[in-house]
C-alpha cells in the first residue's frame, strides 16, 4: 500500500486483538508501586498510560517505534540519498510501527499537500490578537479556529459508532498536520515580517514548504527543518505536551482541541519554550560580556550568576533522561558539519563542558546534561530565523506527528477516558502514618 489510510486498517484488527486479550489475561499483573514521592513529585516514574510511537530510556534516550536516532537517519527515506530523514516518513513510522518506502512516503507527502488549504478565518482569529502576542498565542490561536473544520465533531453529532470512531480521528489529525505549517508561518510572517506572506509551494516535502513559507530556502535549512522535525516529532507519552494531548482526547475531544492542549503545554518555559530560553540566556551572556568569544571563566561566572538568583539553566536537565540527550548530539553533529565556526555554536559548545559539574555541584540536580533544546535555536538562528520569541511554534509544528498517531490509535483501540485517582493532604498524612 502506498497509502497510510489502506496501511493502517489493515493493521488496526490485529492490534485490537493484541490489547483485549492482554487486558484479558493479564489486567491483574502490577507494573509498580505507588509512593509519596509520586504524588509530590510530578508522577516521575509511575507508569501510567500506553503510547505506541515511541518510548525513552534514561540512559540510552528515545527510540521510534524501537529505531535509535542514528537507525532511523539510516533507514527513513530522504529528499536526496544520504541526506536527513523526512517528516513523513517519521509519521508513518510512527503510526504504523513500520519504515515506508521512498514511494509510500512521496504519497503522504502529495496527500498532505492536497489537505493543506486554510479556511481564512483561521488568519482572522489570528489578526484579532495584537502583533505582540506572544508567537504561541497566535499559533495556538490560529489552530484553535482551525477546529470549526473538525470531521471528528460532525460525526460525532450525527451517531457514528464507537468501531468507527478512528476513521473522521484519521481525517483530522491528517488536516491539521497538513494545515498547520501554513499557519505557524503566517505567524511568523505577521509577527517579524510585516505581514509578507509566502505561498507553499507545490513541488516541495512537509518540512522544506513550512521552511519556504517561513522564507528560508537554503537547502541546508531545508534538511536542518526535515530533521528538526523528525526529531521533535516524538518523546514518548509522559511529557507535559504529549501528556496534556492524552489526557484532553481522552473523553473524545477531537484531534484540534487536543493538539492545542500539548501546544499550552508546550508553552511553557520548563519544557518547550526552554529553546526560547536558550538563545535569550546567551544573548545576554554575549550582551553583558561585549562579544561572543567569552572565556570560561567568565561562563562559569555568568551560570553562577543565573543560579544565584534562582532561575534555572536552559537546556539542562530532564524529568526522565540521565544522560545527555541524543537528540541534542544528533543536532550538534549537524551544526559540526555545516556551522563549526559560528560564534554563538562555539559558545554552547563550551557551554556544555562548563555547565554539568556546576549543576552535579549543586547535589539535587538529577541530570546536569544537555536536552533537546540547548543547540537547535543556535542552528535556527545561523540559518537567519533570529527571533527565538517563535522557536518553541517549530516545536509544536513537528510535536503534531507524535500525539496525531497516538490519539488516531486511541481511537481505534477504545482507550477509556482517563480519570486517575488524586488524594488530599490529609489522607496522605493518615496513608504515610499507617505505613
Ligand atoms: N538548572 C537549575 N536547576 C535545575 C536544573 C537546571 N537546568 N534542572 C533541574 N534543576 C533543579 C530543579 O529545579 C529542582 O530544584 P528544587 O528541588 O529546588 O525544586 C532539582 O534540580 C531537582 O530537579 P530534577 O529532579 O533534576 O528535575 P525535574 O525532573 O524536576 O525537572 C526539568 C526537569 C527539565 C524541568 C529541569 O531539569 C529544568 O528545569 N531544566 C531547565 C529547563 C529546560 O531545559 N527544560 C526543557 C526540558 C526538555 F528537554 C523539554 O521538555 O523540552
Amino acid at each position: 500500500n502506498n497509502d497510510l489510510y489502506s496501511e493502517l486498517k489493515e493493521l488496526i484488527p490485529e492490534q485490537q486483538e493484541r490489547v483485549k486479550k492482554l487486558k484479558k489475561d493479564y489486567g491483574h499483573v502490577e507494573l509498580g508501586k505507588t509512593t509519596v514521592d509520586m504524588v509530590l513529585g510530578g508522577m516521575r516514574g509511575m507508569t501510567a498510560s500506553l503510547w505506541l510511537g515511541s518510548s525513552v530510556d534514561p540512559e540510552e534516550g528515545v527510540r521510534f517505534r524501537g529505531m535509535s536516532i542514528p537507525e532511523c537517519q539510516k533507514a527513513l527515506p530522504a529528499a536526496a540519498p544520504g541526506g536527513e530523514p523526512l517528516p513523513e516518513a517519521m509519521l508513518w513510522l510512527l503510526l504504523t510501527g513500520k519504515t515506508p518506502s521512498k514511494a509510500q512516503v512521496d504519497s503522504l507527502s502529495q496527500e498532505l499537500r492536497s489537505r493543506a488549504a486554510v479556511p481564512d478565518y483561521a488568519f482572522k482569529a489570528i489578526d484579532a490578537l495584537p502583533v505582540e502576542a506572544h508567537a504561541m498565542t497566535q499559533f495556538a490561536t490560529g489552530v484553535m479556529a482551525l477546529q470549526v473544520q473538525s470531521e471528528f465533531q460532525k460525526a460525532y453529532e450525527s451517531g457514528i459508532a464507537k468501531s468507527k470512531y478512528w476513521e473522521p480521528t484519521y481525517e483530522d489529525c491528517m488536516n491539521l498536520i497538513a494545515r498547520v505549517p501554513a499557519v505557524a508561518a503566517y505567524v511568523y510572517r505577521r509577527k517579524y515580517k510585516d505581514g509578507n506572506f509566502i505561498p507553499m509551494d507545490d513541488s516541495l516535502d512537509y518540512g522544506a514548504n513550512y521552511s519556504h513559507m517561513l522564507g528560508f530556502d537554503d537547502p541546508k535549512m531545508l534538511e536542518f527543518m526535515r530533521l528538526y522535525i523528525t526529531m521533535h516529532s516524538d518523546h514518548e507519552g509522559g511529557n507535559v505536551s504529549a501528556h496534556a494531548a492524552h489526557l484532553v482526547g481522552s473523553p473524545l475531544s477531537d484531534p484540534y482541541l487536543t493538539f492545542v492542549a500539548a501546544l499550552n503545554g508546550l508553552a511553557g518555559p520548563l519544557h518547550g519554550l526552554a529553546n526560547q530560553e536558550v538563545l535569550r540566556w546567551i544573548r545576554h551572556v554575549v550582551q553583558e560580556v561585549g562579544t561572543p568569544h567569552i572565556s570560561t571563566e567568565q561562563l562559569k561566572d555568568y551560570v553562577h550568576k543565573t543560579l544565584n538568583s534562582g532561575q534555572v539553566i536552559p537546556g539542562y536537565g530532564h524529568g526522565v533522561l540521565r544522560k545527555t540527550d541524543p537528540r541534542y548530539t544528533c543536532l550538534r553533529e549537524f551544526a559540526l558539519k555545516h556551522l563549526p565556526d559560528d560564534p554563538l555554536f562555539l559558545l554552547v559548545s563550551k557551554l556544555k563542558e562548563v555547565v554539568p559539574p556546576i549543576l552535579t555541584q549543586l547535589g539535587k540536580v538529577k541530570n546536569p546534561w544537555p536536552n533537546v533544546d540547548a543547540d537547535s535555536g543556535i542552528l535556527f538562528n545561523y540559518f537567519g530565523l533570529t527571533e527565538e520569541s517563535y522557536y518553541t511554534v517549530l516545536f509544536g509544528v513537528s510535536r503534531n506527528f507524535g500525539i496525531g498517531p497516538q490519539l488516531i490509535w486511541d481511537r481505534a483501540l477504545g482507550m477509556p477516558l482517563e480519570r486517575p485517582k488524586s488524594v488530599t493532604l490529609e489522607k496522605l498524612q493518615e496513608l504515610s502514618a499507617k505505613a
